[in-house]
């Protein structure tokens, strides 16, 4: 026998009216959070860059040059077991003052905010032969 009334009179239903905009709002920041998500946040600095072999290589600053988006803040994780800096400039004219670390521990992070669009060089003050850019679009 088919019973007609509504079987689950304790269920909360919601109305599709509610249900479609708010499904509509998820998609939209789901997407919006993927696309910040494909641009890259962070650049590592691991034990190759104590090898000179690592400008050939581009392993001093890894990736050696990073694509990302104004607005975005970029977070450098020094993995290497030395110090190292993380300054903005380059080895042959100097520091350009628009960002510096100063000395980063084995372990520690240093992250910027790039609010404008530009490239950015940047080097190691102490292995002047790590170089590495980071590219705001
Ligand atoms: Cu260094």
């Amino acid at each position: 026998m088919k019973n007609s009334s509504n079987s689950c009179s304790s269920c909360t239903k919601l109305p599709l009216w509610v249900l479609v905009p708010f499904l509509a709002i998820l998609a939209i920041i789901f997407v919006a959070n993927s696309i910040n998500a494909s641009a890259e946040t962070q650049v590592t600095i691991t034990v190759y860059a104590l090898s000179l072999n690592c400008v050939d290589n581009e392993t001093c600053y890894s990736p050696s040059v990073l694509t990302t988006l104004a607005g975005n803040n970029v977070t450098w994780l020094n993995d290497s077991g030395v110090i190292h800096t993380v300054t903005s400039g380059n080895p042959q004219e100097g520091p350009d003052g628009t960002f510096d670390s100063g000395i980063i521990m084995s372990g520690d992070t240093f992250s910027h905010t790039f609010t404008e669009a530009s490239n950015y060089q940047y080097f190691c003050t102490i292995h002047p032969w790590m170089t590495g850019t980071v590219i705001v679009g």
